[in-house]
């Protein structure tokens, strides 16, 4: 399909042409499961009906802290056929973190894996319809099969939100329209990767990011593919056992997971299957880029997106890779580099990053202040990345506020200097990224309290102590201890002069 059906259902669009032609074809694959693109519709029409049945309305978000599964399609679709907001959640997040995120988006109903188990602690939480998929099978046997039907969305009715950290360590709710992610199945799935219905698609980031949800649901969906999809944690072994025996044609997944990959094997070439690998989420390292292209004789795809953006809006293309550069503007999309005071900069000279495109957000979810500092009144998008334009290839050149991003996932140091300064040793702290083979990583500068002890032995036990209460991305891997923090003339730490 090359055209976006004028204010159509999303679930509708992504489903509806595949029934008509090829109802029987493999949508998913998952832990030995096919399941068609009829059964496919069959369960998101049931999980439409069960929420019906419990009383949920249009437009009231559904929240879902599920692994990568067909269940978690199914519900997503569901949710959205039946006009409600899909709210996909991480399933790496504390029982803290999932009670704000459900008393921020006001979800009216939860369904959970009991595999999260900070999710079941939700249990209590009177005001939510709470399902655990372990019992959805049997709910849903009981709704009666529905028929593949919605009304039209208005043009800026809501289909889904993601939430993405923020500065302040709180994360924010990105909410987008039922045209979204069709808009960028269309000018990048189809467009940049030629995907079409031949492909075998294996996303290793998950369907709860921007990155994953397009990549594992919407552009399989959109172009009649078939995707795999993994529930468990990305590891190399795992993934390249995947890879040969499914022989995905396309692979996602951020630069993180293709080091791992790297480092992992110790056969000196590797025969994969893939017409295509793509990274984003965090900048590729050149490095990384050269020795995929070494060990393997496949390039890799580079590029940026943001959740506020829904999907990929600057990306290298097949046939002209540059090695270091996040690539070209992906069609649709309009790009532009300005000062700080919003003149547009010369080529060759970094400038803030703005994007504006038809799979915009159109604001940050009860926070109106945010969204119109970030959604400039001409529909451009602060991103706060600084980039260098050359050519029409676009370099990353850092940040232009404290966020790191991780693997993909953004790290508030905020965040993390709060459960540092929560140890009996230290005095203050301030967080800021390293880079480590070209990766972003988070490292501690730290001013400890006097007669603190400073053994090795001190370090193992702080990282034990960041570990027991953060993901495994948070917790910084260096450890500086220094006598003062560097800051400005009122006094607030300027973590950029830490970075290295
Ligand atoms: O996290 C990202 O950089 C990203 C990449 C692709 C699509 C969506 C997102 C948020």
């Amino acid at each position: 399909p090359d055209q976006i059906p004028a204010a159509a259902n999303l679930a509708i669009a992504l489903l509806g042409p595949n029934l008509a032609r090829q109802p029987d074809k493999t949508a998913y694959i998952c832990n030995g499961e096919a399941v068609s693109y009829q059964q496919l519709a069959d369960r998101a029409c049931r999980f439409a009906t069960l929420l019906q049945q419990n009383g949920i309305a249009a437009g009231d978000r559904v929240l879902l802290i599920l692994p990568d599964s067909p269940v978690f399609v199914a519900a997503f679709l569901g949710a959205v056929l039946h006009g409600a907001v899909a709210v996909p959640v991480s399933t790496a997040l504390t029982a803290d973190d999932y009670r704000y995120i459900l008393q921020d988006s006001g979800a009216r109903f939860l369904l959970y894996s009991s595999a999260v188990p900070p999710a079941a602690e939700l249990a209590s939480t009177a005001l939510t319809n709470l399902v655990c998929t372990e019992t959805l099978t049997g709910w849903l046997d009981h709704c009666p099969a529905a028929r593949l039907a919605a009304a039209a969305p208005e043009e800026d009715e809501l289909a889904f939100m993601l939430y993405t950290s923020g500065s302040t360590g709180k994360p924010k709710g990105v909410p987008h329209r039922h045209r979204d992610l069709l808009v960028a199945a269309r000018q990048y799935a189809v467009q940049v990767l030629g995907m079409q219905q031949d492909d075998l698609i294996f996303s290793a980031s998950k369907l709860f990011f921007a990155y994953g949800l397009g990549n594992s649901l919407a552009f399989p969906l959109y172009t009649g593919a078939t995707a795999i999809l993994y529930p468990g944690k990305p590891l190399p072994d795992e993934l390249l056992h995947l890879i040969a025996q499914h022989r995905p044609t396309l692979f996602f997944c951020v630069p993180t997971v293709y080091a791992q990959i790297i480092l992992s094997t110790a056969a000196p070439e590797l025969t994969l299957p893939m017409r295509l690998c793509i990274s984003a989420g965090e900048g590729l390292p050149g490095a990384v880029l050269d020795e995929w292209q070494r060990l393997t004789g496949l390039a890799i795809l580079d590029g940026i997106g943001t959740t506020e953006l829904t999907h990929i809006f600057i990306s290298n293309y097949p046939d002209r890779i540059r090695s270091g550069s996040a690539g070209q503007a992906v069609p649709g999309y309009r790009i532009r580099l300005v000062d700080d005071e919003g003149n547009l900069v010369q080529s060759g000279t970094p400038g803030h990053l703005q994007v504006q495109g038809d799979s915009t957000a159109p604001c940050y979810w009860n926070l109106p202040e945010k969204s119109a500092a970030t959604m400039l009144p001409d529909g451009f998008i602060k991103t706060g990345d600084v980039f260098l334009e050359q050519d029409g290839y676009y370099y990353h050149r850092g940040r232009s506020d404290d966020m790191l991003k991780v693997g993909g996932q953004w790290i508030s140091p905020v965040q993390v200097e709060e459960v540092l300064r929560s140890h009996p040793a230290v005095e203050d702290c301030a967080v800021a990224a390293c880079q480590i083979w070209g990766l972003m990583r988070p490292a501690a500068h730290l001013i400890l309290k006097p007669g603190s002890t400073t053994d090795p032995a001190f370090e193992r036990e702080l990282r034990s102590f960041m570990a027991a209460r953060l993901p495994d991305y948070m917790v910084p891997v260096r450890y500086h201890l220094v006598d003062d923090l560097p800051r400005t003339a009122t006094g607030k730490v300027q973590r950029f002069k830490l970075r290295s």
